[in-house]
């Protein structure tokens, strides 16, 4: 293991022991924070943030001067892929994320290729910079989209319920959704081995929208790409053994195929008790998660009391990360998200040790 001053978060991961168990929190950098804010003003853009090493470097490590995490993840999107093939990212505010070029014809997805990871130098830039910046201090996570979940973007152009583009595409042509599953895997998988040999120490995959599937779909449209992603990553870097965590939000009905996947650990969200998961699959992963994230908006007594129950809900032993079930909202008081961290510290330890 690479020689981390707090190395609880890994620890958890491989099941060893630990003395308290591990927080941090999806989202961590980002519009809760008045100096993200500040920083995204300054870049202009969100893509100029994601874009200027020194910018993502500076945001990824915003969260971890305010609160005691046990984790950074690399500041960037999962968004970057497709724009590096060309669809031409964008934010507009309030909106969210849009493509100028979506996927609108079975040309548009033929002609797409695997991209030159030159057009992604920028996250590896990043990562090389916050690893010096953290000295040691805790782990770096790198991170991707899953390819279902890229696909969904990139053929309904952005963020729309249900995306019925992608519904349509999938029941009309499910062969050229496979050809483009297919480029999307290879790159992820590029992408994410790319960011271990510029210094992630873990990585993780977001199926945020692997839910929407049903389990023959699923297992076809998203699961089969995840698995051969973690088929080929680099494992083994450097003597150090980084671990793969996989999310699939809405997919706890599928915990024991995806704890087959190839992962180290699951990210969980609130639809689930950990002591459900960890019953159906605690052995063989590890488990992240999974406060509802709207108990961040309450009052701190309320988040104390939340964080006991997720964390007794667990038990004791490691191999638990606490986290949230999905990203922090905009709408959160910093200030509770100290509390939150505090708590986790400090009700975890009797959880650990004799
Ligand atoms: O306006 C702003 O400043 C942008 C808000 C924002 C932020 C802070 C976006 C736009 N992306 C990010 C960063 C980001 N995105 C991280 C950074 C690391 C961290 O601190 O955790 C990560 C891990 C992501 C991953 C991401 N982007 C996912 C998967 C995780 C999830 O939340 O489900 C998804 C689906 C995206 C797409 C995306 N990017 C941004 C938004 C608002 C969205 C979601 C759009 C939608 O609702 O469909």
């Amino acid at each position: 293991m690479p020689s981390l001053k707090n190395n609880r978060f890994l620890k958890a991961i491989w099941g060893e022991p630990i003395d308290a168990t591990p927080v941090w929190v999806m989202r961590q950098a980002g519009r809760y924070l008045p100096e993200y804010r500040a920083s995204r003003a300054k870049a202009g853009s969100f893509m100029a943030l994601c874009k200027t090493p020194e910018l993502a470097c500076e945001v990824t490590l915003q969260p971890l001067r305010r609160f005691n995490l046990d984790a950074s993840i690399i500041f960037s999107d999962i968004l970057t892929i497709p724009d590096a093939m060309g669809l031409g990212l964008e934010f507009i505010e309030g909106k969210g994320p849009f493509f100028t070029n979506p996927l609108r014809s079975k040309e548009d997805i033929k002609r797409l290729r695997v991209p030159d990871l030159d057009s992604l130098k920028y996250v590896y830039d990043a990562i090389r910079l916050v690893r010096h910046e953290l000295n040691g201090s805790v782990p770096l996570i790198g991170f991707c989209g899953s390819p279902w979940t890229l696909a969904a973007y990139m053929v309904e152009g952005q963020s729309q319920p249900g995306f019925p583009k992608l519904e349509r595409l999938r029941e009309e042509d499910p062969a050229l959704l496979h050809n483009l599953l297919d480029i999307l895997a290879q790159s992820v998988c590029a992408h994410l081995n790319a960011q271990i040999e510029a210094g992630a120490q873990a990585v993780m995959l977001f199926d945020t929208w692997g839910g929407m599937l049903d389990t023959k779909n699923y297992e076809t449209f998203s699961f089969a790409y995840v698995q051969k992603i973690i088929a080929g990553l680099k494992r083994n870097y450097n003597d150090n053994k980084i671990p793969v965590i996989l999310f699939t939000k809405g997919g706890s009905r599928w915990l024991e195929l995806m704890a087959g996947s190839g992962c180290d650990m699951l990210g969980l969200d609130w639809e689930i008790s950990l002591e459900e998961a960890r019953a159906r699959v605690g052995k063989q992963v590890a488990l992240q998660g999974n406060m509802n994230p709207a108990c961040l908006l309450e009052a701190p007594a309320a988040i104390r009391t939340e964080v006991q129950r997720v964390m007794a809900s667990f038990g004791k032993g490691s191999g638990h990360v606490f986290n949230l079930g999905h990203g922090i909202t905009p709408d959160v008081p910093p200030e509770n998200v100290a509390v939150l961290v505090e708590a986790v510290h400090e009700f975890s330890k009797p959880y650990h040790g004799e």
